[in-house]
């Protein structure tokens, strides 16, 4: 799959700080310890439908991730995955009397132009789950060959009890697992099962879906989610990476499952260093969900007019970690705020630049503070557009910090 095309990112002077992330296995703000190639995985989408605000939040929050990496002197390998075969995206088709793959081409076209336009860097691979299939049969195969996968009516199921550590990326109790499973694509009340929370890892074809022919011993058919995430990841980066990431409705059971798919599958621990989660954008006092119809398109604003780079610090604005709500204030206060750095660094001269650079660095540093970044930057534009500072290089500093941190172009 290609992935989108690249923005430049200038090269600051000086090295960044240690990259501090929240995980979730762990609940604690850590310090990530990179080598020389930071290896990070990050869920992409299920193309059925245009990308919304939240999916942006999420791809812009870890987007923030890979910069203040390169910033600190690492390489970056950066996966993402497109869930280009999913119950979702046949239904959608089925509703529009469309063909899935028709369907899924168009809307990964409109995601790779929404992140172009937000200055997302792409991933090193953006890869489908179609094109994998030889790869994901292969997991599914293993999985089987270690005991850890057994069928029911010839769909295949992944044996949660195989991994002794399974829960401990989300440490939830029997019945919110549960309740999720079964909220979240799950079928916790299949009879037949060794355990309700075990997961498909292979579904038979059936009438009318379309199916592959993988491996040896598999029936004529397609993977289930978790897996496909799973067997991606391995084949590209290997196990022990340093970032796994997504959205907080991914943490049960996507994560959980995916990850203890990999524990069986490599016999390593941990799958991943960080479990990286970002929170929910809602609207209208809901999670913004494709399901759910309550949605702001990345499309529809860039179509109205508005400035990509005014979307992006209105995303910014926010902790990425927490729930928020999206409202048309949130653009409106991101494009005064662009319009002020605008001015500020089109000034002749401002207050000292290095000092927007370190205050850059520190709150990115933190657990990825964009809030208190975004700060940093509205101080010295008010010195700057104020005739405050004498510093004749500033103005292109900033700039050029706010753009490598940020990823916002002034
Ligand atoms: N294809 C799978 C992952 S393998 C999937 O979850 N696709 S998705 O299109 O539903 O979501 C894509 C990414 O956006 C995921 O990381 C998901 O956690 C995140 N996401 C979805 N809805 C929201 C939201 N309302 N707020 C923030 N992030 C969201
Ligand atoms: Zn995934």
């Amino acid at each position: 799959m290609q992935p989108w095309s690249a923005p430049d990112v200038p090269v600051l002077p000086g090295t960044g700080l240690p990259l501090r992330l929240h995980d979730t296995a762990t609940g604690e703000v850590r310090a990530t310890d990179p080598g020389p190639t930071a290896r990070m995985y990050v869920c992409g989408i299920t193309p059925y439908d245009a990308t919304h605000l939240g999916h942006a939040a999420t791809y812009v929050a870890f987007d923030l991730v890979q910069r203040v990496w390169r910033d600190g002197g690492h390489d970056v390998h950066y996966v993402q995955n497109l869930t280009d075969i999913d119950e979702p995206l046949l239904e959608r088709a089925e509703r529009d009397g469309e063909d899935w793959r028709d369907l899924a081409q168009r809307e990964t076209n409109l995601f790779r132009e929404d992140m172009t336009s937000l200055r997302v860097i792409p991933p090193r691979e953006y890869v489908g789950a179609v094109e994998s299939m030889p790869q994901i049969a292969d997991a599914v195969e293993s999985l089987r060959a270690a005991g850890a996968a057994y069928d029911v009516d010839g769909d295949v199921y992944f044996a949660v009890n195989s991994d002794p550590r399974f829960g401990s990326v989300g440490h939830l109790d029997d019945d919110t697992m549960l309740a999720l499973s079964a909220e979240r694509g799950g079928d916790p009340q299949r009879a037949g099962k060794k355990h309700p929370l075990d997961c498909l890892l292979w579904q038979a074809a059936r009438p009318g879906e379309p199916s592959w022919e993988e491996g040896t011993t598999l029936p004529p058919g397609r993977p289930g989610w978790h897996v496909e995430c799973a067997a991606i990841a391995l084949e590209l980066l290997g196990s022990g990476i340093d970032v796994q990431g997504g959205g907080s409705d991914l943490v049960f059971p996507h994560h959980e499952m995916s990850v203890s798919e990999a524990h069986v599958l490599t016999g390593d621990w941990p799958f991943a260093r960080h479990y990286v989660h970002a929170g929910m954008v809602g609207l209208d006092g809901e999670k913004m969900s494709k399901s759910k119809g309550n949605l702001v398109f990345v499309s529809s604003l860039r179509r109205e007019g508005r400035d990509p780079m005014a979307v992006r610090l209105a995303l910014l604005a926010h902790h990425y970690r927490g729930n928020w709500a999206w409202t048309e204030a949130d653009l409106l206060r991101a494009e005064d705020r662009l319009g002020r750095w605008r001015e500020a660094v089109a000034a002749p001269a401002g207050p000292p630049g290095d000092v927007v650079v370190e205050g850059l660095r520190r709150a990115l540093a933190d657990d990825l503070d964009a809030p208190g970044a975004l700060d940093v930057v509205d101080r010295w534009a008010a010195d700057a557009t104020t005739g405050q500072g004498e510093d004749l290089g500033a103005p292109a500093s900033v700039s050029a910090a706010v753009d490598a941190l940020l990823g916002v172009r002034l």
